[in-house]
This record gives structure tokens, C-alpha cells and sequence, in this order.
């Protein structure tokens, strides 16, 4: 029987027969129990992940070890780290493939996200595709200064590649590994988070489905189910609405800046970005009250070029959009990640701004740190990493929910402001543009803290 299978199939039977009335020595105890058990039981093809083809019939209960409820990147990425450790799971997502991956969102990938991409086999593509930026540029008023990333920290840089590029790469080396996906999972519904079998329903066209889980992870962003799952007086929710959102366009022209602009203007924030070098992604401050067909694409690119300034309006090129949305600004925390055998990780668990740039990548940071807790489990028995997972993540998610709350109030236009807050953003900026100590913090929050921090 070959050595992974048979560490699975003992995995689960242990996690299936592990309970927090039990003493580890009685654990230790039915090892060899347990591992004939597993044998045959991985022989009679029982307890295996099963591929979303054959899995899930009306009635029939499927079981795995970790139910991952999202397909997005947290969802996917935890599905792939814990496959590489051999640890079950079942992901079920309520959208369409083609949906998953045509969602409009991130661009700006942090360097521990790139290596996360390596580490599960999808670094191929990014580092053919991507575009490596070793800086960026700020402006205020019009006037431009470039923060150098790679002068300031030995080299670091961040990556460009969209996020449905991402989920592209994800779902052809799910498809490849089978990592099995339910995509348009209708009413998915956790149960039982607090006792030791978990287990989550859905509807398909072939009917109601319900797979049982040792562990349910919550990666199913900020509109899904399971926190709303959570009672609420079990978590805390820390929150900040803006009183703006952005109006972004997709366009196929070439960027005008070989990196990303954000700039501070009087009539509100700009951001000049990319998604390769013949098609552009801007982004303008707009009021929350207004619609998309409130924004022509003439008055768009208008605003554009007063709000970047007179150094780079003229290299702006000026197209059709093909995509136009406006998406509200948050800050949110919710607090602890995990609620009995539920783990939150990703916009479930927290939103930025995204000034940063950092939703994406806080999302992958919360699953590494989960999938390797979740493997510990699976390995030794001790719950010591699971019960880490919360404080470990919330750690470096409050220093990412500062850094994109600063950002956002030193680059945008408040309507409480008067004279001497507007000052007083302008001022930093110039500190900004100035000072060396400045822009290597800034930095270094841009391109994203160790995994560690
Ligand atoms: P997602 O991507 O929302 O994925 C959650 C998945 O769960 C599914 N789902 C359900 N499935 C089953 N049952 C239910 N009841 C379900 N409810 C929901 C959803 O269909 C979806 O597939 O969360 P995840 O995985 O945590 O990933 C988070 C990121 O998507 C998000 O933080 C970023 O897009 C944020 N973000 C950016 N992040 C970056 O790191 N860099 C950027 O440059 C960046 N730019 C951005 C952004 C987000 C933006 N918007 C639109 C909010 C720019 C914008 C404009
Ligand atoms: C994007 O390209 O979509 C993007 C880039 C930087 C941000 C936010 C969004 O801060």
C-alpha cells in the first residue's frame, strides 16, 4: 500500500475517532488498531476524497476531512495546500467556473504569494506573464514621486497579474490533481459546528447533498455563509465604512506609466494600474450615491487626466471600457477565525480597503497559516497549531487592516475634510516624497510583511 495513502486513510480514522474527552495516550494507544483498520478500509475504497463527478449523489453522504465552503483564492489555495499534505478535502462553491474566474478584483500580487503560487505548482505562468514592479509612483496635486522598492529593500518587488488569472491557474491544476470542486452548490449550509461532526448541505440539480467533515473551512468571502453560521455573540466584528467608493474600468490600452500611480488630488483619489502592457485598469474616488451610467467613458478618462496630473495625462491612451463597476470601500475584522471546528480565512474573515492592494494577498497568507496547522493535526494529533490559527492570523491581518486604512485616508478626499486636513494629508505626502525612513515603511507594507511578522 503506498505511504501516502495509507498516512490518509490514518488520518482520518484517527480525526474520526479523536474526540477532546480523549487522552492522547488512549490515542496513541489504538494506533495499530486504528492503521489495520485504515488498510482495509483504503482498500475497500471507503473514506477516499472523491472527484466531483462521482461524489455526491441525492441522499448519499460523502465524508472528507475539511469541507472548504468558497472557491475563490482562499478556498482554492487552502484546497491545494492541504492536498500537497495529504490531507482530504471538498470544496463547494454556490457560483459557475466561468464566474469564479471572470470576477474583475486584484492585480497586485505581494512576493509570499508569488512563492505560494510556486510552492503548489502554478508558478509557470505568473513568472512569464506577470510584471514585476520594483517600485511605484505616488502623486499629490498633480506633482509625482517614485518610491523604490527594490533600492529601499534589497531587491523586493511586487507582481501584476490579475486575480482572475490566478483563479484560472488554480482551477486547471485542481482539475489536474482532482481536487474535487461543486461549483453552483445551491443553499450550502454548515451544521454542528460545535460538536465533533461537522457536516455541510447543498442542493444540486441532482438534489440535497451532505458531506461530513472533522473541520469546516469558512473561505466563502464577506457575503457567505459561514460567518453568518457563527452565533453572534461567540465573535467581536471591528468595522469602518468610507463615505466613497471606486469606479473601475478595464480597458485595451497600454498603461500610462510602466507601474502603478496613486494619486492624491482635490477632487479625490486616482489610481493609474495595469493588468498587462496593452490593457489598463484605472480606478477614480466616486460618491457611493452614484450609478455606472452616471460615468461615460469620455468623462472617465477626463477626470483621469486632471486627477493623475499634467506629468502623465498626456501619456494616458484613451479607449472603450469593457468592464465599468463601483465597488463600496471597507475596513472589518472579525474576531476569533474560528468558531468550534469552523475557520474562517480571507474576505470571511476580514476586509481591506483597497488602497493596499492586500485582500488577496492577506487571503493566502490566512491559509498558509491554516493548512499547515491543519496538517499538524492530521500528522501528530495535537491541536496546539489549530488552536493558534486565530491569534497567529489576526496578527499580521491588523498590521495589513492599518497600513490599507492609512493609505486610504492619506489618498482620498473626505467630505468632513476642511483646509487643515487637507493639509495636513498633503504634508505627509511631501514627508513621504522626502524622506527615506518614510518610504522604506511604506514600502515595506506595500510589498507585503513576512509570513512571520
Ligand atoms: P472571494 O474572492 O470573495 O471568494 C469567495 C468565494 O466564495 C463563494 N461563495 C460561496 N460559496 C458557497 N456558498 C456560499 N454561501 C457562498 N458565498 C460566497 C463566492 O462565489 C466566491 O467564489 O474571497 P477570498 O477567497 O477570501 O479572496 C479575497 C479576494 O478575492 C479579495 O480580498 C480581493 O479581490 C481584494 N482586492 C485586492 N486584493 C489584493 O490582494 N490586491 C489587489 O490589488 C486587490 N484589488 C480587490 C482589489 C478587491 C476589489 N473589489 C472589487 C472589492 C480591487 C477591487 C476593486
Ligand atoms: C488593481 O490593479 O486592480 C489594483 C491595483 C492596486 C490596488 C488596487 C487594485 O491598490
Amino acid at each position: 500500500m503506498h505511504a501516502t495513502a495509507s498516512r490518509r486513510a490514518f488520518a482520518k480514522y484517527a480525526t474520526l475517532s479523536f474526540n477532546t474527552d480523549m487522552t492522547l495516550e488512549l490515542f496513541v494507544c489504538s494506533t495499530y488498531y486504528f492503521i489495520v483498520q485504515a488498510v482495509t478500509a483504503t482498500r475497500n475504497g471507503a473514506w477516499h476524497g472523491r472527484s466531483a463527478e462521482n461524489s455526491g449523489r441525492e441522499g448519499e453522504a460523502v465524508r472528507t476531512q475539511v469541507g472548504i465552503i468558497g472557491a475563490g483564492p482562499a478556498g482554492l489555495f487552502l484546497a491545494h495546500l492541504l492536498h500537497r499534505s495529504g490531507v482530504d478535502c471538498v470544496v463547494l462553491e454556490n457560483r459557475s467556473r466561468e464566474y469564479v474566474e471572470s470576477r474583475v478584483r486584484a492585480g497586485v500580487l505581494e512576493r509570499t504569494t508569488v512563492q505560494l503560487m510556486h510552492e503548489i505548482g502554478i508558478g509557470d505562468r505568473v513568472v512569464r506573464e506577470g510584471l514585476v514592479h520594483a517600485g511605484t509612483t505616488l502623486a499629490v496635486n498633480g506633482e509625482p514621486f517614485h518610491v523604490d522598492f527594490g533600492e529601499l529593500l534589497d531587491g523586493a518587488a511586487v507582481t501584476v497579474y490579475g486575480q482572475s488569472e490566478v483563479m484560472k491557474d488554480l482551477h486547471v491544476s485542481a482539475d489536474r490533481l482532482g481536487i474535487p470542486i461543486h461549483y453552483e452548490a445551491q443553499n450550502v449550509t454548515p451544521h454542528d459546528l460545535d460538536g465533533e461532526r461537522p457536516k455541510i448541505t447543498w442542493r444540486s440539480q441532482k438534489g440535497v447533498h451532505s458531506l461530513e467533515c472533522d473541520f469546516i473551512a469558512g473561505c466563502d468571502g464577506f457575503h457567505g455563509v459561514s460567518r453568518a453560521s457563527i452565533p453572534a455573540d461567540a465573535i467581536k466584528v471591528f468595522e469602518r465604512t468610507y463615505p466613497f467608493g471606486w469606479l473601475g474600468i478595464l480597458a485595451e490600452v497600454p498603461p500610462c506609466n510602466h507601474e502603478l500611480i496613486y494619486a492624491n488630488h482635490e477632487h479625490g483619489f486616482a489610481l493609474a494600474s495595469m493588468r498587462s502592457p496593452t490593457r489598463s485598469r484605472y480606478y477614480l474616488q466616486c460618491s457611493l450615491d452614484d450609478k455606472i451610467e452616471d460615468w461615460s467613458d469620455e468623462a472617465i478618462w477626463q477626470e483621469l487626466a486632471v486627477r493623475i496630473g499634467d506629468s502623465f495625462a498626456p501619456k494616458i491612451t484613451r479607449g472603450p471600457s469593457f468592464e465599468k463597476s463601483i465597488a463600496p470601500l471597507r475596513s472589518f475584522v472579525c474576531s476569533p477565525l474560528r468558531y468550534g471546528r469552523l475557520f474562517l480565512a480571507g474576505d470571511a474573515a476580514h476586509i481591506v480597503p483597497p488602497t493596499g492592494a492586500k485582500g488577496l494577498n492577506l487571503a493566502a497568507a490566512d491559509v498558509i497559516v491554516l493548512a499547515k496547522a491543519l496538517a499538524a493535526f492530521y500528522a501528530s494529533g495535537s491541536t496546539r497549531e489549530i488552536d493558534g490559527y486565530s491569534a497567529r492570523a489576526l496578527d499580521r491581518i491588523w498590521k495589513a487592516e492599518r497600513f490599507s486604512w492609512w493609505l486610504t485616508h492619506l489618498t482620498h478626499r473626505f467630505p468632513h475634510m476642511d483646509g487643515f486636513d487637507r493639509q495636513m494629508q498633503v504634508a505627509e505626502l511631501e514627508y513621504l516624497r522626502q524622506s527615506r525612513a518614510a518610504q522604506s515603511v511604506f514600502a515595506e507594507n506595500y510589498v507585503g510583511l513576512p509570513l512571520n511578522a
